[in-house]
């Protein structure tokens, strides 16, 4: 296909309620959202880029200066791109991966809807509903976190994820513990530890957790293979693995036991699979992480959520956890599950009065008399 425009919208939507990680507080998402037209067809993506660069080096006025000047220009001069060869255009540009996901995963959706092929069909799902996870930020007080907790769980999600830091992890663990009992649960951290934190993390092991994600620095892997080693509960990596290489790399370490696969973190649906299909080989659970995209996002998501190496719950929850107004039709939770779409591409329609509602900002990448 031929490339003739590419505009991103930098919308603004609010958050239903704020989430806090270890490295912020976010009330509102920022986003890009790329419509890409080509020779055979609209594609739509979103960028997973935050204005700050607190959970990856990368940022959003950073993706939009590397797509406009490095990224969408590869794609161009190529003349005629597939999906496929994107990647392999795009490698000569160091780093920025959640960037060069948005421009392939445009491309790829594209591609599909051109071809009356889904998202799903395409990278190789095998189930038609996936099981919905939910991520619980810190909160003032353990009051207000069971609160929280508990509404998720009537509304039929089938696993917990607590965000803890340094001063938040054994006491709000506990007390959803003895609250709820036997429910899946696990915990992330977002690098928020170090090596001296071994043994004060490892009382987590009495808590029975699926498994602890990203406990210490992305580039820190021997931290986490030492944790490996010595904790009963399952270390999961998140921020660390940007790639099959990495995740190679994790394996020949034992860092890990498990892996959180986000198709932004690593570049496109296609590293995602990839990632997924070596993991599998390894007898290595992965499960489906988010980044609170919009439904845009979230849809791809759930498709490559439904390959048959995601055994483990993913972050992949319903739109009225994230937004009050989604962009896309909604997504409803029904008997903890969620549908993966099957049309076209990535089987959603845009609702561009939506979009229109919440964008700030429209930058014009390639002109449409290209
Ligand atoms: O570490 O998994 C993470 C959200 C933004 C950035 C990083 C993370 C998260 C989440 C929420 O945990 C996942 C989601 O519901 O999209
Ligand atoms: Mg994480």
């Amino acid at each position: 296909m031929k490339i003739r425009s590419a505009r991103l919208h930098h919308a603004r939507l609010a958050l239903v309620r704020p989430f806090r990680t270890s490295f912020g507080t976010a009330t509102h998402r920022e986003l890009l959202v790329l419509r890409l037209e080509t020779d055979l067809g609209i594609g739509w993506a979103e960028c997973a880029a935050d204005p700050d660069p607190l959970y990856s080096s990368e940022f959003l006025a950073a993706a939009v200066l590397v797509l406009r000047d490095h990224l969408v220009p590869r794609l161009t001069a190529a003349g005629d791109v597939t999906a496929d060869s994107v990647a392999g255009l795009l490698e000569g540009v160091a780093g920025h991966p959640m960037a060069k996901h948005v421009l392939e995963t445009a491309v790829l959706d594209a591609e599909l809807r051109a071809q009356a092929r889904s998202f799903a069909s395409r990278l190789g799902a095998t189930v038609t509903h996936v099981p919905a996870g939910v991520s619980v930020g810190i909160t003032p007080d353990v009051g207000s976190l069971l609160a929280e907790v508990e509404s998720y769980l009537d509304a039929g999600y089938r696993r917990i994820k607590l965000k803890i830091e340094p001063g938040w992890d054994l006491t709000p663990v506990e007390a959803v513990r003895d609250t709820f009992g036997a429910i899946p649960l696990q915990v992330d951290a977002n690098a928020a530890y170090d090596r001296g934190d071994l043994d004060h993390l490892r009382r987590l092991d009495d808590f029975d957790l699926l498994l602890v994600e990203q406990p210490f620095a992305e580039h820190d892997l021997l931290t986490h293979a030492a944790a490996a080693a010595l904790w009963t509960t399952p270390v999961c990596l998140d921020e660390s693995i940007a790639s099959v290489h990495d995740l190679q790399t994790a394996l020949a370490l034992s860092a890990c036991d498990v892996v959180n696969i986000k198709p932004a973190r690593v570049g496109g649906y296609l590293e995602a699979v990839r990632i997924h299909d070596v993991a599998r080989r390894h007898a290595l659970p992965v499960w489906c992480g988010g980044m609170l995209e919009t439904g845009i996002g979230r849809a791809a998501n759930l498709a490559l959520a439904a390959l048959p190496g995601f055994t483990l719950v993913g972050d992949v929850s319903a739109s009225g956890r994230y937004y009050q107004q989604d962009l896309t039709p909604e997504f409803v939770l029904v008997d903890g599950h969620l549908a993966v779409p099957d049309g076209p591409g990535s089987g959603v329609e845009v609702d561009e009065a939506a979009l229109a509602d919440a964008t700030e900002r429209v930058i014009e990448l390639v002109g449409a008399d290209l």
